[in-house]
């Protein structure tokens, strides 16, 4: 029977891969933690504690105790943040990855682990149009240097300590359910909620920024076929190229105006422009998508009808 251990599951992905981990593998056998308080229906649908993934010795503690066969360690200090505060965002980065990995390299029972990359690994020299597996790497934010040194690390204790870590090296994600915390692609979920609460957005990014995106949907049935495939199927022991869908400020508005026909939106470029400028418009993911047999759900006018059908739920139930 597996016990799942979930670090970050306030969070943005966290949220929503509790919930649906829960559905597969039974309520009990899910265990959320987050540094923060988690949402109601995290914490009523099974066990939920405050966890700190750089406490090593509280960690190892809790895997011993609850039998724990697979960790989701999804807790990370994004791109927009970590440059605000770049020393302290690589600790937490790094130190917290380390810990799971020592963890589990000692604890017998821990079976599996899931540590999310990003696009954020790819830098100025990289290919910009489908960026390959293997590529020129010279990220130029501390997240993406944070992701790109920890790949490295997962895939030595993969290779040295036969610890099975599994990755995937994420686009921009797209969800209703839980903002998300200081990325360069979080316009793409604030353009939603703006114009839906006030019909118009200022977007931190210029109207042409193409950038890779997801939608969470997507993203949560990419990272649960790739913890249930069978190791000797997978050719990749740091993480996978993932991808969706390409989307710029300009492409979404537009897209936005089939329901909201009076949106506006306006461009004020902060320091993520650049960010964005140094990752891939576009990510070549074939041998994933030949080794889970995975492809997504979700292109533009989906991903707009659910967003602002979800958004609009959510404001009236708020006023009710
Ligand atoms: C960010 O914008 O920092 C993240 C990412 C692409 O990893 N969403």
């Amino acid at each position: 029977m597996e016990r799942i251990l979930i670090i970050g599951a306030a969070g943005q992905i966290g949220s929503e891969l509790t919930l649906e981990l829960r559905k597969i593998y039974g309520n009990a056998n899910v265990y959320a933690t987050d540094v923060k308080d988690a949402e109601l229906d995290i914490k009523e649908s099974g066990p939920f504690q405050l966890l700190d993934v750089m406490d090593d010795k509280h960690l190892i503690h809790f895997v011993i105790r609850h039998k724990i066969t697979q960790i989701y360690h999804l807790a990370a200090v994004l791109s927009g943040n970590a440059e605000k505060l770049p020393v302290q965002a690589w600790h937490i980065n790094m130190d917290g990855l380390m810990n799971i990995l020592e963890v589990a390299k000692l604890v017998e029972d821990v079976k599996k682990v899931f540590w999310p990359s990003s696009i954020a690994v790819f830098g100025s020299t990289t290919p910009r149009q489908l960026a390959p597996q293997v590529t020129y790497m010279e990220p130029s934010t501390v997240y993406g240097i944070s992701k790109l040194a920890a790949e490295r690390w997962c895939e030595y204790y993969s290779k040295r300590y036969h610890v099975d870590i599994r990755s995937l090296r994420y686009p921009g994600l797209i969800s209703y359910k839980t903002e998300p915390g200081g990325g360069t692609t979080d316009w793409a979920i604030e353009i939603y909620f703006e114009a839906i609460k006030k019909r118009n957005y200022t977007c931190f990014v210029e109207a042409e920024t193409l950038m890779p995106m997801m939608f969470m949907d997507d993203a949560i049935k990419a990272t649960i076929s790739l913890m249930e495939a069978e190791r000797s199927n997978l050719s990749i022991h740091s993480a996978y190229n993932l991808s969706g869908l390409s989307m710029s400020p300009a492409l979404v508005s537009m897209d936005i105006k089939r329901h909201v026909p009076d949106f506006t939106i306006s461009y004020a470029p902060d320091f993520r422009q650049q960010i964005a400028d140094s990752w891939p418009q576009s990510v070549d993911d074939r041998n994933f998508r030949r080794d889970i047999k995975w492809k997504p759900a979700f292109d533009l006018t989906r991903i707009t009808d659910v967003m602002v059908a979800e958004i609009r739920k959510q404001i009236k139930a708020s006023l009710t």
